[in-house]
């Protein structure tokens, strides 16, 4: 077989799994490099040249436009580009394409950055973060309000089909769910206000190409549980390595 023109740069967290779904989902071949962001390799100059922000998901394509390798950071960005060059997962339809490009923006802006501070202040922080915790839970319930009412009108987000859009936001509802259904009810599976995102869960999990992608996700190892605690400074930014 051929060596892949792709490369995914990526560790076990919910912004890699998207792209890992859009790949199968494009019927791509790929090869899968670890990246250890607990032990900061995001920081190391080759990864800093790949992106200059720093983190995970970064895809390399060797045959980009013009038969040019590319490289692209921010997951969002990386389904877009998948999906434009493999015509899969966006559609040609003005109207739906922008109305899909909105609830991919919408998990970027929302879901994802509230997701990470939701699990910044429940998980990482130091106790005492009674004011954070309850702003980003109230939030996030809003935004699973927002996502129901969505899908109360369409099967999927921005339109009736599987999108990139439903590619961004399912792998952070996945995320949540293992972290919050016991603690933060709205959060459950069997929330009695949230049928119509419990429904679209089930429907995105039948997929075989979703299926494939969490399989290799999920055999990503983390280092989460033997970081260190300078390890974890150094994510977070605090400490000794606070700026400010
Ligand atoms: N908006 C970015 C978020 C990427 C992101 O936050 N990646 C995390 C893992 S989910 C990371 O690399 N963290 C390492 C760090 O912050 O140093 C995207 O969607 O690609």
């Amino acid at each position: 077989m051929d060596k892949p023109t792709i490369e995914l740069f990526g560790s076990p967290t919910p912004n890699v799994f998207k792209v890992l779904i859009v790949l199968e989902e494009a019927g791509l071949q790929y090869a899968l490099k670890a990246v250890d962001v607990w032990k900061g390799e995001q920081f190391e100059d080759w990864f800093v040249a790949l992106n200059p922000n720093s983190k995970v998901p970064v895809l390399m394509d060797t045959a980009g436009p013009a038969g040019a390798p590319h490289v692209i950071f921010e997951s969002c960005a990386i389904l877009l580009y998948i999906a434009e060059k493999t015509n899969i997962g966006i559609p040609r339809d003005p109207r739906l394409r922008s109305d899909v490009l909105q609830w991919m923006f919408f998990q970027a802006a929302n879901l994802g950055a509230m997701g990470g501070q939701l699990n910044h202040f429940h998980l990482y922080a130091p106790e005492d973060q009674d004011y954070s915790r309850s702003r980003y839970r109230t939030e996030m319930a809003r935004l699973f309000d927002v996502m129901e009412r969505q899908l109360s009108k369409t099967a999927y987000f921005g339109s009736d089909s599987f999108s990139i859009a439903d590619m961004a936001i399912y792998p952070w509802i996945l995320n949540l769910r293992a972290k919050y259904s016991e603690t933060m009810p709205f959060i459950h599976p069997a929330s009695p206000n949230h049928g119509a995102l419990a429904n679209w869960v089930e429907r995105c999990a039948a997929r075989a190409a979703v299926r494939k992608a969490q399989a290799t996700f999920l055999a990503i190892k983390s280092t989460l549980a033997m970081a260190t605690a300078e390890e974890r400074d150094r994510i977070f930014g605090r400490n000794a390595f606070a700026r400010g």
